[in-house]
């Protein structure tokens, strides 16, 4: 057992969430390294995980190379947290601490900007594990779009990234931690570290593990 960890200590469950370029990649790997200098085991993941079979097929999605209807491509995407639950409770149980770039939170908010219903896109999410800690990258939609890469993939417009958003914004909760990503990478990254390296302590002192939307 490592350092300074109680017998139900675990690690914890990280999640990073924004709008397309909001900066999610380069922070989470950011966290990772400021987490193992300081000891801790941690993994970065990222949502959609494209090395799946189901994650290729939404890979192939989002790259305009396949139509899907819009109720099977929300499904697939929640198949593929499904797939990796085992896994991720496994990990989190053993102690290592799993930042994860996108989750059920991105599933709901870009579904339901299309229009669906918001409680069905929440159904197939019940039952998968909470986030210890939700930080979201708060960026406008303008701004995201005026960074690298943009446009490539299906949802990367802005019309659409603005619906998406809103739904961020319905599905915030009072304990999810708001950055404002707009401002320079090491800005972005130093309030980042404050939120994770204490969330990260308390799950090594100890704390049951929750799911995610149960009543
Ligand atoms: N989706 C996803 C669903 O519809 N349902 C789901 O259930 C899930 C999980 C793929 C798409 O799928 C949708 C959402 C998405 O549309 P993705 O592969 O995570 O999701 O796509 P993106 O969010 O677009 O991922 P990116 O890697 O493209 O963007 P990031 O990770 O937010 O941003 P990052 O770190 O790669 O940075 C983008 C650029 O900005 C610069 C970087 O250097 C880079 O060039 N940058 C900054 N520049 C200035 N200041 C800062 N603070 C900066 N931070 C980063």
């Amino acid at each position: 057992m490592e350092k300074g960890y109680t017998s139900n200590a675990r690690g914890a469950l990280i999640v990073l969430e924004g709008l397309d370029r909001s900066g999610k990649t380069s922070q989470s790997r950011k966290m990772q390294s400021y987490l193992e200098e300081r000891g801790f085991p941690v993994e970065s993941w990222r949502f959609p995980d494209r090395n799946t079979s189901v994650g290729q097929m939404i890979s192939a999605y989002l790259t305009n190379k396949s139509q899907l209807d819009d109720h099977t491509i929300h499904l697939l995407f929640s198949a593929n947290r499904w797939e990796k639950r085992s896994l991720m409770e496994t990990k989190l149980r053993t102690g290592t601490t799993l930042i994860v770039d996108r989750y059920s939170f991105s599933g709901v908010a870009f579904s339901a900007a299309k229009g669906l219903d918001i409680e069905w896109c929440k159904a197939p999410e019940m039952g998968l594990l909470a986030p210890d800690l939700v930080v979201y990258l708060d960026i406008s939609p303008e701004k995201a779009a005026e960074r690298g890469g943009y446009g490539g993939e299906r949802y990367e417009q802005l019309e659409f990234q603005q619906k998406v958003a809103q739904h961020y914004q319905i599905l915030r909760d009072g304990s999810w931690k708001i950055i404002d990503a707009s401002l320079p990478m090491e800005d972005v990254e130093k309030q980042l570290k404050e939120v994770v390296l204490d969330c990260v302590t308390t799950c090594c002192r100890g704390k049951s593990l929750a799911q995610l939307w149960s009543h």
